[in-house]
């Protein structure tokens, strides 16, 4: 059942059964072949990202999104199948679909995280659009860190996201600081194919004109 935990913050723990979970597994190993596909970014003061990145739609790094990769090749397109699944993902957490006319989800993020890889406190600020944020998690369980608009520190709910979880993030809740301080090495389930590590797809709207 959906739980709210903060407004607009809702997560659905076990949306997606084994079966979904298997097929998208197998295609994030697609999209993580080739060019777009992850990534450790660099941050603008130097350092190395330890959760690994693939684009689709659209290509993004630290701290903007841009159509072409760096040297200049298209990127991935975005797949119908993941606009499909934000829809009903929003449907699932809020108990209606998003509104005709809401800005077309165009972009996601795949992120994979090895058993060391944490994602620090931050706000997604980069995308022109207000719709909610769908997140799918995949294959380790992680400690999902939720925070405040104001800060990057407390005070904050920390979330358990296991594999087959949705969340969904809009509202007063897309501005929040977010993190991921560590994932759970071993609490992958069986029969997804993913035997280590953790997979996370972020479903957005750019906002960006087409
Ligand atoms: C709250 N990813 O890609 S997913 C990210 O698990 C990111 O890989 C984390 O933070 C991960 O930017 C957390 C949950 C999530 C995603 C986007 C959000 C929470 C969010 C955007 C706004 C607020
Ligand atoms: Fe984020």
């Amino acid at each position: 059942a959906p739980r709210e935990v903060a407004p607009g913050a809702v997560h659905v723990p076990g949306w997606l059964d084994t079966a979904a979970q298997r097929d998208l597994v197998a295609l994030c190993r697609e999209w993580a072949s080739g060019p777009a596909g992850m990534r450790r970014h660099r941050m603008p003061r130097g350092g190395l990202m330890s959760v690994r990145m693939a684009a689709l739609g659209w290509y993004w790094e630290p701290y903007r999104y841009s159509r072409t990769l760096p040297d200049g090749s298209p990127v991935r397109p975005f797949p119908d199948l993941l606009g499909r699944l934000a829809r009903e993902g929003v449907a699932a957490a809020y108990g209606s679909p998003p509104a005709p006319g809401s800005p077309p989800y165009d972009v996601a993020l795949v992120n994979f995280y090895d058993a060391e890889a944490k994602m620090g406190m931050h706000q997604d600020r980069d995308e022109r659009a207000d719709a909610p944020v769908v997140s799918l998690s995949l294959g380790d369980t992680c400690v999902f860190r939720f925070g405040n608009t104001e800060t990057r520190t407390r005070p904050y709910t920390d979330v358990e996201l296991a594999s087959g979880d949705l969340f969904v993030f809009g509202g007063p809740s897309r501005l929040a600081y977010h993190g991921v301080p560590r994932t759970r090495p071993g609490t992958a389930p069986p029969g997804i194919g993913l035997e280590a590590g953790r997979l996370n797809i972020t479903v957005r709207a750019s906002g960006l004109p087409g």
